[in-house]
């Protein structure tokens, strides 16, 4: 299968590219490279040391013999270029990682929530529009998140993949049933990105049957598969700051280099999970499974377990015998809420998750240890909030 990844020079795409490139597929990576320019920005660093683009699909080459190939190209603000490499390489299929992925950047301030929807909108509309004006037959596969169900529910109600039954009562009274999109419910600009982009695949699926699959994917942990292991030159990028970093891979960084961990709030929150190995592995099982022509999106939960963040970050001071910081939360979200997935389908196609284990947190133990003296502990806090009453009391109480 010849496979374009848009974004696979990120924290997802380069191991799936990796991933598919190890199992013959001709790969394509698209990237901007501009997670890459934001880290200048904020002047933050990957805690792993990593290699360009041009030296790691080289390294990539030098000990697999597989060729990946690379094309620099932003894909939301070049229709053209996109429609004709779309032309000329004719790919079966699209993994779609290319967007603005963090919340907390996201909220910054007003010029990153304008970059975030313009790239993240803008980019996903381009594909879309693009797969039409090509009139091939694609399959496009989208990474979206689990944040777009919200995080609203107090009780364990079952969160469906994509889709849920509702009873309607008609004018004439009479009660039908109807399967509509789960009610989209986001947390930040970024989240809200995903539930736009979901609207636009439904609107494609209907209007000019293209195939599509939205991952809804939770919080991504680990940094290193099997092939990016296979050489120093392939390593991971790691974000441990306060924006790029999500929660578990910072509480084990914080962890292995004696800090407290930063939990928001009481951590009651309840988020799912899931490891890097397994993103690889979810994706290449919905690249093999597409939708028909015609049919309406398919949506997969893409996660492993859920977890609150108290239970996470107690479970790692068991372990290395950490402190935990209780701060106030800058982000504005519910204090406590329960979380129930159904992930059948994925299942369903012979995927056994990956869940937590010591000996998996081990591996980013490691990873954060020998990397240690790159970290920079004055990027770790949290500064970007959520509204400025937010930023206000918390600045007042400091
Ligand atoms: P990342 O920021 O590490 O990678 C995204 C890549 O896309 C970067 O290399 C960036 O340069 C590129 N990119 C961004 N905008 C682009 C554009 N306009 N044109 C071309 N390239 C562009 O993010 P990630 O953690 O690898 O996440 C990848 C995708 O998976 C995102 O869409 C994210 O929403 C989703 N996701 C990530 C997580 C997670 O925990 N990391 C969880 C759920 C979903
Ligand atoms: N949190 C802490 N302490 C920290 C950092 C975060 O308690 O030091 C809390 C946050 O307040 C939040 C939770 O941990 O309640 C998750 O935060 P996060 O930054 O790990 O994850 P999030 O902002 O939701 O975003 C990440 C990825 C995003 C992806 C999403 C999947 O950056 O791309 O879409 O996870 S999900 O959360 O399932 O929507």
């Amino acid at each position: 299968m010849k496979v374009f990844i848009l974004g696979g020079d990120g924290f997802c795409g380069w191991p799936t590219a990796l991933h598919l490139s190890k199992f013959g597929h001709d790969v394509v990576i698209i990237d901007n490279l501009s997670r890459r320019r934001i880290d200048l920005e904020l002047d933050v660093e990957s805690l792993t040391p990593i290699c360009s683009i041009y030296d790691r699909i080289n390294a990539w080459f030098e000990v697999t013999g597989h060729v990946i190939r690379f094309v620099e190209l932003d894909i939301a603000h070049n229709f053209d270029e996109l429609t004709s490499i779309l032309r000329e390489e004719k790919p079966d299929s699209i993994v779609h990682f290319a967007e603005q992925r963090a919340a907390p950047y996201s909220m910054k301030n007003s010029r990153t929530k304008n970059y975030t929807i313009f790239n993240n909108i803008c980019g996903t509309h381009n594909v879309l529009n693009a797969v039409v004006e090509v009139q091939q037959d694609i399959h496009l596969v989208h990474l979206g998140t689990m944040g777009v169900y919200g995080y609203g529910h107090k009780e364990p109600v079952p969160i469906p993949e994509g889709y849920l039954d509702v009873q309607i009562r008609t004018s004439d009274d009479r009660q039908i049933t109807d399967s509509i999109v789960y009610p989209p419910n986001p947390g930040s600009v970024y989240h809200m990105t995903k539930t736009m982009d979901a609207q636009m695949f439904q609107y494609y699926a209907k209007n000019d049957n293209l195939r599509i699959t939205d991952l809804h994917q939770g919080i991504v942990w680990g940094t290193q598969t099997q092939d990016t292991s296979l050489d120093e030159r392939l390593v991971n990028r790691f974000d441990y700051d306060g924006d790029y970093g999500t929660v578990l891979n910072r509480f084990l960084m914080q962890a292995a280099v004696g800090l407290p961990l930063t939990v928001h709030g009481t951590g009651g929150q309840t988020r799912a999970f899931i490891h890097i190995t397994d993103t690889c592995k979810c994706i290449e099982y919905a690249l093999m499974n597409p939708p028909s022509s015609g049919a309406r999106p398919t949506i997969l939960n893409q996660m492993a377990e859920a977890r609150t963040l108290s239970d996470l970050a107690k479970d790692i001071q068991l372990i290395t015998g950490c402190e935990i910081d209780y701060l106030p939360n800058p982000r504005n979200e519910a204090e406590e809420n329960d979380l129930v997935v159904r992930n059948d389908q994925l299942r369903s196609f012979g995927w056994k998750p990956t869940l937590m284990e010591d000996s998996l947190f081990l591996e980013v133990t490691e990873i954060t240890q020998r990397y240690r003296n790159r970290a920079d502990y004055s990027k770790i806090q949290c500064v970007s909030y959520w509204t400025k009453h937010t930023q206000e009391q918390q600045t007042i109480n400091q």
